[in-house]
């Protein structure tokens, strides 16, 4: 096991090693995009794939419709996205991110990131990261660009685990998984997730969770995934983490024409305030 390497006091303070950070404090600068830093750090580069294998599935709910999709959380940076909890309640624990360093150390910081004990219907309760990505749906404008936030899919947790190896040339990607499954196991005092260097968590379009309700929608939208909106892990680039498909409603297989198919990324905000239209 690799042991915790002395620091600088200025790095330690930086980033939040020594204790978490106090409720409403300021956000943490990001060592991985800290010129000094970054180059004595192996920092992981989350990126989410499109969306795929769009389909839409009237059994989910009664009357109502919903757009399935697939989606793949690839970690194409030079070190794990990794997340270590530690047990602060019945269904939670309060996690550090793991940063390795290029001499054999690693950094542990407090993120704000949680692990959950998440129940999967018709399955059983998996360790997860909280809050690791969104479903969104956005009404384009007539130019094919984001307008207006209409819908959000149920999809919020993800195990973040090596299931499929998509980078396996990628330099520092390792031939086998380093983590695992997510575990099932309810008395864990201790857990630790990531996804290595050149693997990517996936999920298929069939699994639960993967959709948005489209009933009663009409006109160009695009189907968004994005990863790490809450922040929860600091990455070499943090504006590859949104990717999305455009669609026309009522789906019939594509974009039917609509414009945009490359709508604008970097992610825009929602505003808390918008309104979800039923
Ligand atoms: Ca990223
Ligand atoms: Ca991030």
């Amino acid at each position: 096991m690799r042991l915790v390497k002395r620091a600088p006091l200025v790095l330690l303070a930086l980033v939040g090693l020594v204790a978490p950070a106090p409720a409403g404090a300021a956000a943490k600068p990001n060592p991985c995009l800290d010129d000094r830093l970054r180059p004595s750090l192996l920092c992981p580069d989350l990126k989410m794939k499109r969306p795929f294998d769009l389909s839409l599935d009237p059994t989910v709910k009664p009357g109502r419709v919903v757009l399935r999709a697939g989606n793949s959380i690839d970690n194409v940076g030079r070190g794990p996205a990794e997340l270590s909890g530690v047990r602060s309640g019945r269904f939670g624990m309060r996690a550090r991110q793991r940063i390795y360093r290029r001499d054999g150390g690693r950094l542990g910081i407090f993120t704000g990131a949680k692990l959950f004990f998440k129940f999967v219907q018709g399955q059983t309760r998996y360790w997860k990261w909280r809050r690791a990505e969104r479903f969104e749906l956005w009404r384009l404008d007539g130019r094919g660009r984001r307008a207006r936030l209409v819908r959000r899919g149920p999809k919020r947790d993800s195990c973040l685990r090596d299931l499929g190896h998509s980078f396996p040339r990628k330099r520092g990607s390792p031939r086998r998984r380093i983590y695992p499954s997510c575990s099932t196991e309810p008395s864990r005092r201790l857990e630790t997730i990531g996804t290595s260097v050149g693997w990517s968590d996936i999920y298929p379009a069939s699994y639960p969770e993967q959709w948005i309700d489209v009933t009663g929608l009409r006109g160009c939208f695009a189907y968004r995934h994005v990863v790490d909106p809450s922040k929860g892990i600091f990455e070499s680039n943090e504006r590859n983490n949104a990717a999305s498909r455009v669609v026309r409603l009522p789906y019939q297989g594509g974009a039917g024409g609509c414009p945009g198919t490359r709508p604008l990324d970097p992610p825009r905000a929602p505003r808390a305030d918008l309104p979800i239209e039923p």
